[in-house]
């Protein structure tokens, strides 16, 4: 069985449009959207759309991108889902990317959806958004050794397997840091990965949920888990 999670927060305008696209092409997908609780009513609109296999799990508050994501791969798991992807509610990330995502699973522990993989492929970022992003990837893998291009892309897919050892609830990251901690626990236990090139755009509707705390814990976080392996 094959899943998919998508964490939300104020995307009523774009989780219930995407949650049907996502179903036209893969009709037997399980969806588990994480809502926390948004105050534009984006759970109710997913609900709404009373679709075979979508559920949706509200948290009672904000309690951040990384937590709800676990969340949603840790209900998948006991859903009984052996492939489960992850993607973001705005379109940033493309559907009809998606099987391509499973497929890679077919020989590999974790797919990631690629931005840098074979050249740079992001449309309507402004220039510093991508430059910051750049520096991002280089920083984590130069302090963490890691080898993927893209290592904070939310747009991915895990084996089952690998995400039983990975240890989930003892994450701590929320913000981007997540997407990092799950590939330095992925490393950690030699999981092969498929970095598969993605096209990613920029959301066109809703409110962007960058902001200076989320900057900071990525930029110490990476300390923070070689730290933690020393000791
Ligand atoms: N449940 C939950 N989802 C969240 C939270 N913060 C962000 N999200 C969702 O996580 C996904 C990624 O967040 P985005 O805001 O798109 O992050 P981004 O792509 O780095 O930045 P922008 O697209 O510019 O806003 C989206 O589907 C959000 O709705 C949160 O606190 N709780
Ligand atoms: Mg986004």
């Amino acid at each position: 069985m094959q899943a998919l999670v998508i964490a939300t927060y104020n995307e009523s305008l774009n989780a219930p449009r995407l949650v049907r696209e996502v179903k036209e092409l893969m009709p037997d997908l399980t969806i588990i959207v994480v809502d926390d609780n948004s105050p534009d009513g984006t759970a109710k609109a997913v609900k709404e759309l009373a679709l075979p296999d979508v559920h949706v799990l509200v948290r009672r508050n904000k309690r951040g991108y990384g937590t709800a994501v676990r969340d949603g791969l840790v209900d998948a798991c006991k859903r009984g889902a052996e492939f489960i992807a992850t993607m973001d509610a705005d379109f940033s990330h493309e559907p009809k990317e998606l099987p391509h995502m499973f497929d890679a699973l077919e020989d590999h522990d974790l797919a990631i959806g690629s931005r840098y993989v074979g050249g740079v492929r992001v449309m309507n970022w402004h220039p510093k958004r991508l430059l910051l992003s750049l520096f991002a990837n280089y920083y984590v893998r130069v302090i963490l050794g890691l080898k993927t291009l893209d290592c904070t892309s939310g747009y991915r897919a895990y084996r089952r397997e690998l995400l039983t050892k990975m240890n989930l609830k003892t994450i701590r990251s929320n913000g981007y840091s997540f997407l990092v901690e799950m590939l330095w626990r992925a490393a950690r236990r030699k999981a092969s990965m498929a970095e598969v090139p993605i096209l990613f755009v920029e959301r066109r509707e809703g409110e962007s949920k960058m902001s200076g705390g989320v900057i900071m814990e990525s930029v110490f976080m990476p300390f923070r888990l070689r730290l933690t392996r020393r000791m």
